[in-house]
Formats: C-alpha cells, structure tokens, sequence
C-alpha cells in the first residue's frame, strides 16, 4: 500500500501542550511564540498565513508558530520536540508549490523569519554568508552596491528565503547560466533533529575531506534538520544584460531554435524560456508585463524569451540584432516576430511575461501544478494528451478545468504543466494522477525538476525512484531522524514500526 501524505502515520508523534508552550517561551521571547494555547493567546485566524501554502490547496491545523532569531534558539526549540516527541515543519518564505512548507497535521511551524541577517560577504570572491531567513530579493539588494548578483533567480524571489531555497534546491531562471545551488553553496549551517549544531559554514571553494554533507541538506526539503545559515558563491554582475521575446509559428520550432540561438549567441546566452501561448494570454490578462501588440503575437503558438548577459553592450546588442536579422531573413523563418527591449523598463517588463506566469495562474483559478523534466521535444505532446485526456474525462469545460498550459525552462529540460479549474475536486484530482506520473514515467522523465516533493509527492516517488534509491532514502532519513519528528509524512515515509506512542 502506498499512503497518501494526510493519511501518513503520525501515531508516534504528540501534540504540542501548554506545558510545551510554556517551555517554548522560557527560551523565546513572546512575541516569537504564536499559539492558540495558554499561556499564549494568538487568534486562530492569525496563524491561518503559517498553516496555509501560497496556493490555497494545502491546510495544516497547528496551534503553535514558533519564530526563532539565532540558531541556539532554534537548537533549544528542536531539542525540546525531539525529547517530547513533536513534529516540527521548517518554515521559510512558504511560497513552496509542493505543500512542504506547511504542517499535514498539528506539526509546530518553526518559521525563520526572523533569522534574516548577512553574517558577511567578501567583495573579493563574492562569498555571502547569511541567515538562512534572509529573502532573496534582499540578498539582491545588499551586493547590488558591490556589483554582485545571487546565482538564482525566481518569480518568488520578494517572499522566499534563501533557507528555504537551498532546502528546495531551488532552480529557477538562472539555472541555464550559474548552475544549481549544488554548485554554488558553498556551506551550511544546520540544527539537526536532536538539536544537535551542524556548522558547515565554511566559505571555501575547495574542499575534499570525505563526505560533502552539505549536499544531503540541499534539497531534503526540512526533512533531515533545519538550515540556520547559508554560504553562497555570487557571480559577477554582468556588464550588460538584454532580452527579447520571440514569437513562434509552431511548437516545432522551439529546439531547432534553440539550437540557433546557442550557437549565435555562445557564451553570452544567459536564458532560454519557453511560454505556450495561452500561458502568454494569461499573464497579459493579469497584467503581468506588457504584451507585444495584435500583429507582433499575430498567429503565434508559443514564446520564447532569450536573455544575454555579457560583458560589452555593444557586442552583445550586435549579436543579437544579428540573430534577429537572421532569424526573420531565413527561407523558412523559425520565428515570425521578435522583440528586443530597449530600456530597463522594458527589460523588465519582458521577464514580467515569463514569470509572472504563475501569479497570473493564480489569479484565474486553482492551479495543479506538475513540474516535470521530460525530453525537449515532448514538450507541447505532454501539454496536449493531458488536455485531451481531462477533455475524454468530460472534464474540459466551464466549472471545471479552463485551462491547460505550458511553460517553463527549455534550456534546463523542465516543463511546468499546469492544470487551471474552478475549484480543487476529487474528479479532478483522480484523472490526472496517476495518469501524468505515468506519462512521464514512459519517457523517462522527472516527476519534480525543481519544485520538490512535499506532501504532494510523496506516494508518488517511485515514479522517478528506484526501490534501491527510496530505501537508501529513507536509510538517510532513519539515520538523521530516528524520532520522526522532521517534516514528517514528506517526502519519504518513514518506517516507524514500534515508535508508535502508547
Ligand atoms: P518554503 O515554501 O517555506 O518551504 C519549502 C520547503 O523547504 C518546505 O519543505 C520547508 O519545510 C523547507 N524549508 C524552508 N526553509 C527551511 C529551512 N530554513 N531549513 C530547512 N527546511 C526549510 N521554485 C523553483 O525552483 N523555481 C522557480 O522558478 C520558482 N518560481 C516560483 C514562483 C512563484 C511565484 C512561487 C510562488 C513559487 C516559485 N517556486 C519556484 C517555488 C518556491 O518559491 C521555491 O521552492 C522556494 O525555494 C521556496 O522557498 P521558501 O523560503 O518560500 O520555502
Ligand atoms: C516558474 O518557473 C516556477 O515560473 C513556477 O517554477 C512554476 O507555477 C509553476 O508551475
Ligand atoms: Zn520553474
């Protein structure tokens, strides 16, 4: 039998009690501990932001959130769950697409927040060290002045943290050009499940002493300790950064430009994005970016933005005027209009058609969202029998699903499926899985390129795992948390034969 996440077995765990809260604010100062239990007194309604994910489609029942300012708070907080036996989900921006970030049952909500401050950065080699609270756009902020840039780069970036970040192993729209956070932190701080301080923190570019522990943490998903504090290689800012939007006649079209397009622009390609075309028409209707005018969109089946980062101008915008021009000149053109910008603004506003895709799905419906890596060229075959299965299923049409899209990082191979309705239902939810996992199963692909597996995933991992790869898991798992008490039910089942509490 597989279990599905909200029916995981939480026997072994308990409820978090008065007794507990008083304990947790004997080491926090009130204001971090929010409880719906005495001695504390939060409204139900003000944990409803902690306990519900960005989507709307996963709901926790916790009555506890607790907000730690230095990793000794979170080290004191974990070792009391570990001695009580309570679970505990790590908390960052919970702009996660998976449900990972949020309690399945009554789990405590550690939420880094308030962790949020750079420990230092080095201009030199461009090492930042900072609280895993930090958001993002923040990091951002703080090297612009030192002409660094972080290696990712997400739609989420003004609420996300780096913890929750790395604990994703995020990937996003930079990947193409920096790599995955695999890559580029360098180390890691941890509070493991018994409380125990893993400092890892080291800002070295080399370092082969055995293990590289760090790596298991990047994309464990708060499942193996909480992340307290990042080390992180940034790049260089590029001198120069463009884009343009290209317009496509047909989905075909989509590789051997690819292809062109890299072979034109080299080393200055920086990202190659794909959006269908009703993905396009969402996000102009809600008013992400501006779109391009009736006859530069004039029969096109799908976008692609290309951006350069490079480090002269005018090299740069001559190398792409010259792709354009060549592009639109061919006997056979593979795109029927492109778009450069022309200013910051329109730079911006640019991307704002590509990753505002997701807000713009959000504001139409309910989103299922599959984030998969398939071969490149079953990109648009993927999108098209998923529409025509929930079409066979009767399920196509006004009050139930409204749209099916496309879109995502074709450089990287990751197509994000989404699956528009009115409302989440059964219905819904039972024609498209496992029919998508099996979809993508037949070619070989991932069930999660990027977004993780949450509690949305779990009773679908040996889609994209091997039983060798899951029992191996859940032997890491069983090693770090023998006590259960780390995000459990996500994204591996533990066996926790006998831990069940009399
Ligand atoms: P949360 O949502 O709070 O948590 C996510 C997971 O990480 C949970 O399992 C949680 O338990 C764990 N976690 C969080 N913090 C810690 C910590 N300090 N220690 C241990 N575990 C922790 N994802 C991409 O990969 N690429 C994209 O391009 C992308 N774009 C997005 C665009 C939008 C508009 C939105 C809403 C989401 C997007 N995402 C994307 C998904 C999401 O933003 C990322 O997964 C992000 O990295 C999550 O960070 P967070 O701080 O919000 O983590
Ligand atoms: C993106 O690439 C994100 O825009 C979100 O990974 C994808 O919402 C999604 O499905
Ligand atoms: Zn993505």
């Amino acid at each position: 039998r597989r279990w599905h996440s909200a029916e995981a077995p939480f026997e072994h765990l308990n409820p978090v009690t008065e007794q507990d809260v008083q304990q947790f604010a004997s080491i926090l100062p009130p204001s971090s501990v929010l409880s719906t239990l005495p001695p504390s007194s939060t409204a139900a309604s003000e944990l409803d932001q902690y306990n519900n994910d960005w989507m709307g489609k996963y709901h926790g029942k916790s009555t506890t959130v607790l907000k730690p300012k230095t990793t000794q708070q979170v080290s004191d907080i974990v070792k009391l769950c570990w001695e009580r036996r309570i679970g505990i989900v790590p908390q960052g921006g919970n702009t996660g697409l998976v449900g990972g970030s949020v309690p399945i049952h009554d789990e405590v909500v550690v939420n880094l927040s308030n962790m949020n401050k750079v420990r230092s950065f080095d201009p030199v080699s461009g090492i930042l060290v900072a609280d895993a609270g930090c958001i993002l756009q923040s990091l951002t902020d703080y090297i612009a002045p030192h002409h660094h840039i972080m290696p990712l780069d997400l739609g989420a970036k003004g609420s996300c943290h780096i913890g929750g970040n790395v604990a994703t192993n995020a990937g996003g729209l930079r990947l193409l050009r920096y790599g995955s956070l695999h890559g580029s932190v360098l180390g890691i701080e941890v509070v493991l499940p018994d409380g125990t301080i893993l400092d890892q923190l080291t800002s070295l570019r080399k370092d082969n002493t055995g293990y590289d522990l760090k790596q298991l943490f990047i994309g464990a998903e708060g499942t193996l300790g909480i992340i307290t504090g990042v080390s992180i290689l940034t790049p260089p800012a590029p001198q120069a950064s463009n884009n343009v939007i290209l317009a496509l006649p047909h989905f075909d079209n989509v590789l051997p430009l690819y292809k062109e397009v890299k072979r034109q622009l080299s080393e200055i390609l920086s990202a190659f994005e794909f959006i269908d075309r009703t993905a396009y028409d969402l996000a102009v209707k809600h008013g992400q970016g501006r779109g391009l005018t009736e006859e530069e969109v004039d029969g096109a089946q799908c976008f692609v933005l290309v951006e350069t980062s490079g480090g002269r101008r005018d090299h740069d915008e001559e190398k792409l005027n010259d792709l354009l021009e060549s592009l639109l000149g061919a006997d056979q053109p593979l795109i029927t209009n492109g778009v450069l910008s022309q200013s910051p603004a329109q730079f911006s506003s640019l991307w704002s058609l590509r990753e505002g895709v997701t807000e713009a799905v959000s504001k139409e419906g309910k989103a299922y969202k599959y984030d998969i890596s398939v071969p490149l060229s079953t990109f648009k075959q993927v999108v098209d029998v998923t529409r025509d299965h929930l079409r066979s299923k009767g399920l196509l049409h006004d009050g139930a699903v409204k749209h099916v899209i496309g879109y995502g990082h074709v450089g990287d191979g990751n197509l994000h499926l989404n699956v528009i309705a009115e409302q989440y239902t059964d219905e819904i939810q039972d024609a498209l899985e496992p029919f998508i996992y099996e979809l993508v199963a037949s070619h070989r692909g991932s069930i999660s390129a990027e977004h993780g597996i949450g509690a949305m995933k779990t009773h679908a991992l040996h889609f994209s795992k091997s039983d060798v790869s899951i029992a191996l898991m859940k032997q890491i798992k069983q090693l770090f948390d023998p006590r259960g008490i780390m995000n459990p039910g996500k994204p591996i089942f533990q066996d926790l034969n006998g831990l069940a509490i009399k």
